[in-house]
């Protein structure tokens, strides 16, 4: 999605980066109000049913850099499921979302990340994918409360990722941070793909502490060169 004349790696002041962002989970968590509580600050309490698919698109700065978010959301994949391919790819950032107040949402996480990996085709692992895992509905009474703060950490840790966040597109509570959060990881991770990609292609750059690795990678990379 982000074209490569537009990548700043998350430095630029003047350019805008484009990132599309998918909002995954159950039917119901509330990933169409986060959604419009992000665009427009505005939360309509009683039932409305995304048709298919749709996104908006919303500009916001992040840490100096201007970034126009294009999020997209949907619904019943099971309806939809001819549309799974298109709907993911480009995809920048994941969002998996699950309502604090039903713990089958929580459980099914895990279905929509597996389902996200495998149709988006993210083959370098999770951790190098900008993934965030928002527990809705934060207000709810605690007796209604299923899932508490402490399991979503938990899971998180041991499903290796490291963006995490309770929100409420109700009152508004995180919303605003947690895509905050969604872009700034995706910026990190860009600018450790970057950095691995300039060690590729300029060893003289990096200091190595002991051994002389980097010199026979040289030697190896001339000789191929030389050949040609
Ligand atoms: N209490 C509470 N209810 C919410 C919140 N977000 C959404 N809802 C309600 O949950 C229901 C489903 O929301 P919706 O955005 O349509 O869910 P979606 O199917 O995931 O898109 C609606 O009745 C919303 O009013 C929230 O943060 N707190
Ligand atoms: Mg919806």
């Amino acid at each position: 999605m982000v074209e490569d004349n537009e990548r700043e790696y998350g430095r630029s002041v003047n350019k805008n980066v484009l990132l599309k962002i998918v909002i995954l989970g159950d039917g119901g968590v509330g990933k169409s109000c986060l959604m419009s509580r992000f665009i427009s600050n505005h939360f309509d309490d009683h039932n409305f049913h995304t048709i298919g698919v749709e996104f908006m698109n919303k500009t916001t700065e992040v840490n100096g850099t201007q970034y126009t978010l294009q999020i997209w959301d949907t619904a019943g994949q099971e309806r939809f499921k001819s549309l799974r391919t298109p709907f993911y790819r480009g995809t920048d950032i994941c969002i998996l979302a699950y309502a604090v107040d039903d713990r089958s949402s929580f459980q099914n996480i895990k279905m929509w990340l597996n389902e996200f990996l495998h149709y988006a085709g993210v083959k370098n692992g999770i951790e190098k994918f900008p993934f965030i895992v928002v527990g809705n509905k934060s207000d709810v009474s605690s007796k209604d409360r299923e899932v508490t703060y402490d399991q979503l950490r938990q899971w998180c840790e041991d499903n290796k990722i490291g963006t995490y966040i309770e929100t409420s597109a109700k009152t508004a509570n995180n919303v605003v941070e947690a895509f905050s959060m969604a872009v700034q990881r995706w910026a990190d991770l860009e600018q450790k793909a970057e950095k691995e990609l300039r060690m590729l292609h300029h060893p003289d750059t990096v200091t190595l502490q002991g051994g002389n690795t980097m010199s026979g990678l040289r030697a190896t990379c001339c000789s191929r060169f030389s050949n040609v």
